[in-house]
């Protein structure tokens, strides 16, 4: 490549650059190292620019050994030193002549910028100095505005500097706020239509500016939505409204209880209530959102008062010698029996539903002696009559007897006394108190001595009934036990009952 055809392309780079890169050529300055020192040669003089850009001086040096720049920003009167600078021109190999470039000055539009060179060298050596400024290209400020409710939200990514940076970003909301950042948010107070400046600033401190209109709006408020669930527990209502819900949050639940109590008012879905008495009750339910918004539910309750009875004992018994079997089925209670217990009268208990019990004999017994019992078949038709004849196991008459004739309906009984031909008889219709029913049955027992002996029977209308008894020693003779139940319910409730027993051992 030859040496002509690389500055060709180097003055097309240059004039393209120029064409995009305006140039300002300043003032044309020629210092002349006079005879005395070196500040006594000294130049200075002013630069304005008119936009933002880059100074910088263009030296051609004739002879001069040093130069030293100095540029002050002079706007306020004030020297404010922006740039100091000394050449030694053997150093950039311009010495005794060449032409090189001082440092560059970032200079600000419409300030007033004083610049001093000092030369140094042979007596009438000089430098001329002219002012060349590069100017700058202010930024491009773009944004875009997304409004949700009342914030909004901006994004200057798109904006641009040609040759440089942007180095700034500044937000004016409209409401008399300000932001920074490429991409920031604001939030107003009040709904709205507002205009937001953009501006952004470069690298060399020039800016450029957008705006536009952005209207930002009230979120909408939902109203709450109620609902609660209700437990009856007799009397006792409690209720729990945490199912309510809000598109933001629910402050208030206000519950009216429905029985002319006063309303209360809770920060929490949780409450309870007691009514005084049964009944259905309207509960209704209001809940009040952050925004003051409200919304109400109801249900109807219907508390009431568990009734509980005391329970009625009953039972059944059935005798088999000494073994007496229990059943207490007929019982009865209005939300159930929960222990049966029975006292069987002997100093010992039990417990069930049903129960079965052996008695031991008792030493309380007579002693024996032989009956013959006979029977009258001819005696007048009614009253009814037992009779019959207290005999020994051998068939041998036994006078003078104790006879007991028991009812087995009533318990009633009628004593009486066999005669000396061991005969017995007696008007059981007229002598007990309730009188006779037909097919009553009847339990006989004689005693004498240590001997006892009984019988039964049933008795039929419009006859003798013959019941001899025999008498036998020693054996036992029926005897009574008084057995008691008690029933308890749930609640503690109980009820009792007794009822004697005749024993055949
Ligand atoms: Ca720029
Ligand atoms: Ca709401
Ligand atoms: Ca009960």
């Amino acid at each position: 490549m030859t040496k002509r055809f690389v500055t060709a392309i180097l003055m097309c780079a240059v004039m393209a650059l120029v064409a995009f890169v305006p140039l300002v050529a300043g003032g044309e300055y020629t210092i002349i190292k006079g005879p005395q020192g070196p500040r006594a040669s000294a130049m200075t003089w002013t630069y304005e620019p008119v936009d933002y850009g880059v100074w910088v001086a263009k030296l051609d040096n004739n002879g001069l050994r040093s130069l030293v720049i100095d540029v002050y920003d002079n706007t306020s009167g004030a020297l404010d030193q922006v740039l100091h600078q000394r050449i030694r021109f053997a150093a950039y190999d311009i010495y005794p002549s060449g032409t090189m470039f001082s440092e560059p000055v970032n200079m600000a539009a419409g300030r007033i910028y004083e610049i001093t060179a000092t030369p140094n060298g042979p007596q009438e050596s000089y430098v001329v100095v002219t002012d060349t400024f590069t100017i700058n290209s202010p930024p491009v400020a773009q944004f875009t505005a997304t409004p949700d409710y009342l914030t909004v939200n901006v994004d200057a990514s798109a904006s641009y500097d040609t040759d440089g940076t942007i180095v700034e970003y500044i937000w004016e909301w409209g409401d008399d706020t300000m932001g920074a950042g490429m991409i920031t948010s604001h939030t107003y107070a009040m709904a709205g239509t507002y205009t937001v400046i953009l501006t952004v600033v470069d690298n060399m401190g020039a800016s450029g500016a957008t705006m536009q209109d952005v209207t930002v709006y009230e979120r909408p408020n939902d109203i709450p939505i109620a609902a609660f669930t209700a437990m009856v527990t007799e009397l006792v209502v409690d209720v729990d409204a945490s199912g309510s819900t809000d598109d933001s949050m629910i402050v208030a639940y206000a519950w009216s209880w429905g029985d002319g109590s006063a309303d209360e008012m809770f920060v929490t879905p949780i409450a309870s209530h007691t009514y005084a008495m049964p009944g259905t009750y309207t509960i209704t339910l209001t809940v009040t959102d952050d925004d003051g918004a409200t919304n109400s539910a109801s249900q109807d309750v219907m508390p009431y008062v568990t009734v509980d009875n005391p329970p009625v004992a009953s039972f059944t018994v059935s005798v088999d010698g000494l073994t007496v079997s229990v059943d207490a089925s007929l019982s009865t209670d209005d939300n159930g029996i929960v222990t049966y217990d029975w006292n069987w009268g002997d100093g010992t208990t039990g417990s069930g539903m049903t129960a079965t019990h052996t008695y031991s004999t008792g030493g309380s017994m007579a002693a024996v002696i032989e009956s013959l019992i006979s029977i009258d078949a001819t005696a007048p038709l009614p009253p009814y009559y037992v009779a019959g004849y207290t005999l020994d196991t051998m068939g041998m008459i036994v006078p003078g007897c104790t006879l007991t004739i028991v009812d087995m309906r009533t318990l009633e009984s009628i004593v009486t006394t066999s005669d000396a031909s061991g005969f017995y008889m007696v008007d059981i219709a007229n002598g007990l108190p309730s009188g006779m029913l037909v097919g009553d049955l009847v339990n006989i027992t004689a005693v004498k001595g240590d001997m006892i002996g009984w019988t039964e029977g049933n008795l039929l209308a419009g006859s003798y009934t013959a019941l001899d008894v025999i008498l036998s020693a020693p054996q036992l003779p029926p005897f009574d036990v008084v057995i008691t139940l008690t029933v308890t319910d749930a609640k503690g409730q109980t009820d009792t009952v007794s009822m004697t027993v005749t024993l055949y051992p």
